[in-house]
């Protein structure tokens, strides 16, 4: 089968956690927006300075720099053959850029998975995570920032993927390997 999939899902839902499993179960590389920008962030790069002041107050990078970085990676020879992307459109601006990078790579998207969790489910979920990785955007007023952001800028974008007949929603309540083998499911279905 071939895959070039998006993950899509409120912060918490488990984008992550999934996109880690998929890809050895795939064979194709998780490239999750959210961790570049972080892995820049440590190195102190000028791309980190730039995402830094952004994530720590719950807001989303401009596009311009996610859809840059995005193009670069995707043009990388291990996603020639699929991808899973993680957090990756989250605006409009860039589904519209990703159609442009696909068509340019002369490819097309297989399917969107949303994961779907409820609010009080991601929130504890994230204050979880904060004891143990101390994430400086999982404080409890910056993670109902994120999901207020997420509500208004990316959940839309799953009723663009649904009309062109790509989106597939999966319950991302219960045990991790539950979710996955949702996640599977749906994509053979
Ligand atoms: P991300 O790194 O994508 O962060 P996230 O939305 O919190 O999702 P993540 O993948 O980390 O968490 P997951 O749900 O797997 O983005 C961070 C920031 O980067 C954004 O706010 C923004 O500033 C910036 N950014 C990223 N992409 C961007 C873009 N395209 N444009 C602009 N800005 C962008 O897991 C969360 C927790 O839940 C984990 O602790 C996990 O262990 C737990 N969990 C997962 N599944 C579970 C389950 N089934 N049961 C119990 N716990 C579970």
């Amino acid at each position: 089968m071939s895959a070039r999939i998006i993950l899509i899902g409120p912060p918490g839902a488990g984008k992550g956690t999934q996109a880690a499993r998929l890809t050895e179960k795939l064979g194709v590389p998780a490239i999750s927006t959210g961790d570049i920008f972080r892995a820049n962030v440590a190195e102190e790069t000028e791309l980190g300075k730039t995402a830094k002041s952004y994530m720590d107050k719950g807001e989303y990078v401009p596009d311009e720099v996610t859809n840059g970085m995005v193009r670069d990676r995707l043009a990388q020879s291990d996603a020639a053959e699929g991808f899973l992307l993680d957090g990756y459109p989250r605006t409009e601006a860039q589904v519209n850029e990703l159609d442009a990078m696909l068509t340019d790579l002369g490819s097309s998207l297989d399917a969107v998975v949303e994961i779907t969790a409820d609010t009080d489910e991601v929130v504890s979920r994230l204050l979880e995570r904060a004891k143990i990785q101390g994430r400086a955007d999982d404080t409890e007023d910056v993670i109902r920032h994120r999901l207020e952001v997420y509500a208004k800028e990316t959940q839309p974008l799953t009723a663009i993927y649904a009309d062109r007949g790509l989106l597939k929603q999966v319950d991302g309540l219960g045990e991790v390997d539950e979710v996955t083998a949702r996640i599977l499911a749906a994509l053979d279905a």
